[in-house]
């Protein structure tokens, strides 16, 4: 069994898929910590845990004007400055469950939870890159990174990023060796895992064993023939998937943690607390969050927060580069009468992009890319 040597998981995650391993927090304790703690931290494998042995690994890297040349787990930490970044990391594939009951989609059932937040620290991939040769005028597009996971014919995870994003001194890229301060875990990619701020999950590989400057995309399945968005009119027969570009930034995205689905208000109480998560991709900060109780006819707006509580104001990032999820709260009226609630939420970031309303047009046949305007249902009692 290849998964034998996976490592142990937190009970409380609801799991997906046992082998390869995928599991998201309940949603209801998501937004509890704006800081994900590393075992709630969504898990997200394509393949099995590999078992890297920090002191013979080497992160190999091609296609710099020095030549192919390798760094020891020593030499990334102590040849380059340690960067901090506080970046959420999201699957394209969450909120998938919505786009199943439209229509039934190959995937993952993801809820609303393969999204967290972590503080990351590591080298900086522009640094790295500069290194090794890297300057303005070099040829290259894109930046490859391989995985050291295979699968049983010895195929590696792969994903690449364009060098713009790589070597800029404003995209946080970073092969990061810490998640909130300890050592990675070996869920998430230890020991060095690719950290590319408001670029979706796909991209952030974990257990980095090359990276590559080339003028293609990473050759991967996961960068050719999935983790691409379509019209609801493609299926299997027709997609074409070198008609769509592979996903990197993802589109603004909301959702509703706290009430769950289904669970009862007292009317005695006369108001209701929601909370939830937003965040966009490319770096583009949130700027409202608004929240109605029923079903989209009148909104209030809620509160947003950058931090844990009262550290907020440290953490306002320059613009273009707000690579991390604001938690939202907002307490309002019961409508009168109401026997039943149907919360929404939808956000709105620094480019006023918006959610759409409705899931059946933005149904592909990956379930990728979900964002439409979370609804809730909750019930009212006497
Ligand atoms: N990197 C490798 N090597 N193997 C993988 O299976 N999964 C990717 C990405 N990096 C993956 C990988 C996907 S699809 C996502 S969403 C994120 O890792 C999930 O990261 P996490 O497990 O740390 O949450
Ligand atoms: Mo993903």
């Amino acid at each position: 069994d290849p998964y034998s040597s996976d490592p142990p998981r937190h009970p409380a995650l609801r799991v997906n898929s046992q082998k390869p391993f995928n599991a998201e927090p309940p949603s209801e304790i998501l937004s509890d910590n704006y800081i994900t703690p590393n075992a709630f931290f969504f898990k997200r494998n394509h393949l099995p845990v590999p078992k890297v042995d920090p002191d013979t690994y080497r992160l190999e890297i091609q296609g710099l004007p020095k030549g192919p040349m390798s760094l020891s787990l020593a030499e990334l930490k102590s040849k380059f400055p340690k960067h901090t970044v506080t970046a959420t990391l999201q699957c394209a594939g969450n909120r998938r469950s919505e786009i199943n009951q439209v229509k039934p989609v190959k995937g993952l059932n993801w809820g609303i939870a393969a999204i967290s937040n972590a503080t990351w620290a590591g080298a900086r991939l522009r640094d790295v890159l500069i290194h090794a040769g890297y300057e303005p005028g070099v040829k290259g597009k894109h930046v490859q990174f391989e995985g050291l996971d295979r699968d049983v014919t010895g195929t590696t995870y792969g994903a690449s990023i364009p060098v713009g994003k790589a070597v800029s001194e404003e995209g946080d890229v970073l092969l990061a060796y810490e998640m909130n301060g300890e050592e990675l875990p070996a869920d998430h990619g230890f020991p060095v895992r690719v950290v590319v701020p408001g670029t979706v999950g796909a991209r952030n590989v974990k257990w980095l064993g090359k990276i590559a400057l080339s003028e293609e995309e990473s050759s991967s399945h996961w960068q050719q023939n999935d983790y691409k968005g379509f019209s609801p009119s493609t299926d299997w027969d027709t997609v074409d998937f070198k008609s769509a570009p592979a996903i990197q930034e993802l589109p603004v995205q909301s959702a509703i943690t706290q009430p769950a689905e289904g669970s009862v208000v007292e009317r005695s109480q006369e108001e209701v607390t929601i909370k939830g998560y937003a965040w966009s991709g490319g770096g583009r900060e949130v700027v409202r969050v608004d929240v109605s109780l029923d079903g989209g006819r009148t909104w209030h707006v809620a509160e947003l927060r950058s931090g844990e509580k009262g550290q907020e104001a440290a953490a306002s990032p320059p613009p273009g580069r707000a690579w991390a999820w604001k938690l939202w709260e907002v307490t309002a009226p019961l409508p009168p009468a109401a026997q039943e609630l149907e919360i929404v939420c939808k956000a709105v970031d620094s480019s006023y992009n918006v959610q759409p309303d409705t899931v059946a047009p933005i149904w592909n046949l990956r379930g990728v890319l979900s964002n439409a305007w979370h609804r809730v249902r909750v019930k009212v009692s006497e």
